[in-house]
């Protein structure tokens, strides 16, 4: 695989930007290679500066549910771009989109639009603690609400001791109101709960957790996250950036029967364009600025680009069979996976909801953060770069998950699988 022109501008890109990229995990230092430059998406398919092209199971981490380039998507695009591409007032677009989000999501009576995963989630934990009048909040080891300093915390030497920042320039008075608690371990959080109850504004959690790897949440967990939070007075706010719109339309919580009291999106709902958005019920959101007291603002929010390229997007999922298709779609690859592992005698272990995967290099079951820490990162890196030779584009970290999209055909899949045999049979 010819890689140069890639090379040449990466050099080039870390003259100008940190580490040569816009994103930390994009540089694919834990693979140890130099990041591909990407020229263009079609379909299923990436393809390089150099013209290699790649099968993507990255999809834009998420947003492409469609595949890249979808024509009703493009087009919506091109067509409102034609009339401007942002007012800073209000527009048709962003009432359309709104109302598409709060009709599929039984939780949100509102919705107030912005421009990140990250805005939302920042948004969202303030309007908890306005709303409550405390100030702390409990997140999950390994879940991921974007890089506000509220949510770069981990648990610190002992479950329950003061948390750690995983990022310099975090205030030491903001980690102290973040409390970490064990993904699928209610244990953890009844006791921070009897620790802190009367101070906790919210437990937010990634309802599947999508940014240590996929992991599934054991039955029960979410539902005593409800009950808890309700018993103490405190919001429940589910992450739904990746799986709202993914899993099925009206995320997760939908397929549950859970209601949060709030809830924060992004990625599929603005088709490829920078969008976040965060909602819930009519008496939360409307302590919102200017109907209540809680600022935030934004110059593009609801900008009409990114409003009809989630308008278009999230028509095609309604169609009959979307999930279940995209589903079995994922479901046959998987499977055909844990195969390929067997038949190379390597361990393990495939975690898969809907069209979102992980492959852990593991003899373990995952099913929480320390699970995940059982990996053997330096073999998923070998793997990757197998891969990567053989065609296929995975995500250049063992701790991000795949995405498979409606764009990828059953040859897509075949190919796929002769790719994932030949990168283990040199492992
Ligand atoms: N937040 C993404 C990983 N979960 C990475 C985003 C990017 O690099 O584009």
């Amino acid at each position: 695989m010819d890689i140069r022109k890639s090379e040449q501008l990466f050099r080039k890109a870390q003259k100008y930007m940190p580490g040569g990229v816009n994103s930390p995990v994009r540089a694919f230092k834990s693979v140890g290679l130099d990041p591909l430059v990407i020229k263009k998406g079609q379909g299923s398919k990436i393809y390089d500066v150099n013209d290699n092209e790649f099968i993507d199971y990255v999809c834009s981490w998420g947003p492409l549910i469609l595949g890249h380039c979808h024509p009703e998507v493009i087009e919506a695009i091109c067509a409102a771009a034609r009339e401007g591409t942002s007012y800073g007032a209000c527009c048709e677009k962003e009432i359309e989109l709104a109302q598409l989000i709060c009709e599929a999501f039984p939780a949100m009576d509102k919705v107030r639009l912005v421009n990140s995963g990250t805005e939302a989630a920042m948004s969202a934990i303030r309007l908890a603690r306005a709303y409550t009048g405390r100030d702390k909040i409990v997140k999950f080891e390994g879940c991921y609400h974007g890089h506000a300093d509220s949510f770069l915390i981990k648990a610190g030497s002992g479950m329950l001791t003061a948390g750690v920042p995983t990022s310099p320039g975090v205030p030491k008075s903001l980690v102290e109101q973040t409390l970490v608690c064990r993904f699928n371990d209610l244990d953890s959080v009844k006791k921070a709960f009897m620790q802190s109850g009367p101070n906790i504004a919210a437990v937010i959690v990634e309802p599947i957790a999508a940014n240590m790897g996929l992991v599934n949440p054991q039955p029960g967990f979410l539902e005593g996250l409800r009950e808890i939070t309700s018993r103490y007075g405190s919001l429940l706010i589910f992450d739904e950036v990746i799986t709202g719109f993914r899993v099925c339309y009206g995320g997760v919580q939908t397929l549950k029967n859970i209601k949060p009291d709030l809830t924060t999106l992004g990625k599929i709902i603005g088709g490829g364009l920078p969008v976040g958005a965060y909602g819930g019920k009519k008496e939360i959101m409307n302590r919102v600025a200017p109907e209540g007291d809680v600022y935030q603002a934004g110059t593009l929010s609801g900008n009409p680009l990114a409003m009809a390229a989630g308008i278009a997007s999230l028509q095609k999922l309604q169609a009959n069979d979307f999930y279940e298709s995209l589903a079995s779609k994922a479901c046959d690859l998987t499977e055909r996976l844990q195969s390929s592992f067997a038949a190379h005698d390597i361990n393990c272990a495939i975690n898969r909801n809907s069209s979102l995967f992980s492959v852990f290099f593991t003899e373990q079951k995952v099913y929480d953060y320390e699970s995940v820490l059982s990996c053997d990162t330096r073999k998923y890196a070998l793997f990757y770069r197998n891969l990567l030779q053989a065609g296929v584009y995975f995500p250049p970290s063992q701790f991000e998950v795949c995405f498979v999209s409606a764009a990828h055909s059953d040859e897509d899949v075949d190919n796929t699988v002769k790719a994932v045999n030949k990168a283990l049979d040199i492992i």
